[in-house]
């Protein structure tokens, strides 16, 4: 316990609240100065606790700073993690800007898994024998932390700032195309935005999962049958506001298209 004034536990609850609300908030790091990256991890399992007990489900994981201009913009050399909840996927073509702050979108891919995944040796082998199937998806990402500005801790406390995530209606089988190579865009009112490949995350998408497993090793945990993985942002993410259309194609894998709205219209 490093912090003095605040509990790990009671800031994460402070973390949920502002996620649920849509209240940017300061930055932790700013009345906790002492807190560690470990100590945000732990931050991150209060805050699953919390989600648990209002009904939620933990369904997944995600990769955040997968890339090296993320990790620049931050100022680490490594990825971070955060948890997926149920409440966090869009099921309808519409994101609702309700509970958002300044929500920004990145095209990734997404792997569903069907065995257990565990240990810090893995080869992209083991992982491809253990993945169900693979999706194209969109993160919304969305720090609570006020003007989108925060610290290494900051950000991993904060669930590495998950916030809603689009998965398309079609999967693939993980052998379907090479996905280092896959070339995706993101067109934002009918005006291409973002482009980049597949090779942005880690070199390609299987090593962040292989990531993802030797992390949560080193905590003890194991990446359990079913859940999904968004394995991190293939271009910079960009903002959207209200009565944006936003199309995103990912090649042959065909593309997830949404509008969004102030509120919900479902
Ligand atoms: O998914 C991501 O790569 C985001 C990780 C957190 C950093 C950010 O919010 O930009
Ligand atoms: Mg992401």
């Amino acid at each position: 316990m490093k912090t003095k004034t605040l509990t790990l536990k009671q800031i994460a609850e402070q973390i949920d609240h502002h996620q649920i609300t849509g209240i940017d908030m300061d930055k932790i790091t700013s009345h906790s100065p002492d807190i560690t990256v470990k100590d945000s991890y732990e931050i991150q399992q209060h805050w699953e606790q919390c989600a648990l007990k209002r009904g939620d489900l933990k369904i997944g994981w995600k990769m955040g700073l997968t890339s090296v201009a993320k990790q620049r913009s931050v100022g680490v050399n490594e990825p971070i993690y955060g948890r997926l909840t149920n409440s966090m996927e869009v099921h309808s073509n519409t994101l609702s800007l309700k509970g958002l702050i300044h929500p920004r979108v990145e095209p990734e891919i997404a792997f569903v898994i069907k065995e257990e995944l565990k240990g810090d040796q893995l080869t992209a082998r083991d992982v491809w024998k253990a993945t169900e199937f693979i999706m194209p998806a969109v993160e919304v990402i969305d720090s609570r932390y006020k003007n989108f500005s925060f610290t290494l801790v900051d950000v991993v406390a904060d669930n590495a700032s998950s916030s809603r995530f689009f998965l398309s209606d079609q999967a693939f089988s993980p052998f379907h195309t090479p996905l280092d190579k896959l070339e995706v865009n993101m067109y934002r009112n009918g005006e291409k935005v973002q482009s980049g490949v597949g090779s942005a995350v880690l070199g390609h998408p299987v090593k962040s999962v292989i990531e993802l497993a030797k992390m949560l090793h080193h905590v003890g945990l194991a990446i359990q049958p079913g859940m999904v993985i968004l394995t991190g942002g293939i271009t910079e993410a960009v903002n959207v506001y209200d009565g944006d259309e936003l199309k995103v194609t990912f090649d042959s894998l065909g593309e997830i298209n949404f509008d969004v709205k102030k509120e919900k219209e479902d």
